[in-house]
């Protein structure tokens, strides 16, 4: 019987294939049906193979007495039981090199849909409003100041082009850095947002950051100003977002990911100055392709001889 169960399946199907070639894995998503079986094949798992946005609900986890590695299809493990994790010795991967530059590929491609108004524009010809009258215009985003919080792998590639080729003056906060060693460094969000006409969401998802973008953040990045999120809804305080949309306290919002996905608030849906994408940031089949490797050579190299590429340090 298989050691390895996958949790959903993976887009592109390939990496489907190559799963079930090399390891057989129990596909989590068609154990539903009986209670028997499902019970005798989680309590042979050693290998659970997931998503950062999926990860691995605590009591699936505890069902699992033999389980040793998570394999995560992605950069994020907000979504997995680090405790339990810890005190059970169990191993976790992630792939974060892999998407690095389709994330921050993301951040540009939002930033510029949402000043140059690109989605509404779209929805401005398909609902025949071009027929009536003429869409606003944007704005230019060389010159402005680009303010990312957390600035990791991801924040750092979306900092470099669109500080580079956009000519956007970068500031950042991130919780190992010291603003008195770095003068683009600010101590918290609510000084970065102050000093910034966009501002980008690219840190972990964490207790520590649930709800941390809230009203004084967002209203201090003001009315020209945008919020961009690529990184988990958990940061942003969606009630705070919405409200501040509404009163126009803040400019506009483009978001990738949200806290409930697949639901997303009617306000979101309905509001002008949003632009909203379903979770793709990672989403080109290259990248996909090397998350899928990598996944598949953590789990090879696993059961070959123990060892393990891109763990976690619990
Ligand atoms: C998902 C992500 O892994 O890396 C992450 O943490 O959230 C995404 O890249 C992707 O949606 C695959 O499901």
């Amino acid at each position: 019987m298989t050691d390895v169960l996958q949790l959903s399946p993976y887009a592109p199907d390939e990496i489907n294939e190559e799963m079930d070639r090399r390891f057989s894995p129990a596909h989590y998503w068609e154990l539903q049906q009986d209670e028997d079986l499902k019970a005798q094949i989680l309590s042979n798992i050693r290998v659970v193979a997931t998503k950062g946005d999926l990860g691995l609900p605590a009591e699936l986890m505890a069902s699992l007495p033999n389980l040793e590695l998570i394999t995560v299809y992605g950069a994020g493990y907000d979504k997995i039981d680090l405790d339990q994790a810890r005190n059970r010795n169990i191993i976790i991967t992630t792939t974060p090199d892999a998407l690095t530059e389709a994330v921050a590929d993301h951040v540009v491609a939002l930033a510029l849909a949402s000043s140059r108004r690109i989605a509404e524009g779209d929805r401005f010809i398909r609902n025949g409003d071009w027929l009536r009258g003429k869409l606003g215009i944007g704005y230019s985003l060389r010159g402005k100041t680009l303010g990312i919080f957390g600035y990791g792998r991801i924040g750092r590639k979306a900092a470099e082009i669109l500080g580079g080729t956009f000519g956007m003056h970068v500031l950042y906060c991130d919780r190992n850095s010291n603003p008195a060693e770095d003068s683009l460094c600010r101590g918290t969000p609510l000084e970065l947002a102050n000093e910034s006409d966009v501002l980008v969401i690219a840190a972990s998802g964490s207790p520590d950051t649930k709800n941390i973008i809230d009203i004084n953040i967002l209203e201090a990045l003001g009315p020209q100003g945008l919020l961009i999120n690529i990184a988990r809804g958990s940061l942003v305080n969606t009630q705070h977002l919405i409200t501040a949309l509404e009163s126009r306290k803040l400019g506009a919002a483009a978001l990738d990911v949200f806290p409930d996905e697949p639901n997303v608030p009617n306000e979101l849906i309905s509001s002008p100055y949003t632009t909203l994408t379903p979770h793709l940031a990672s989403a080109t089949l290259e990248t996909r392709l090397e998350m899928g490797r990598q996944v598949i050579e953590n789990i090879s190299s696993y059961t070959r001889n123990g060892e393990v590429f891109s763990r976690l340090n619990l």
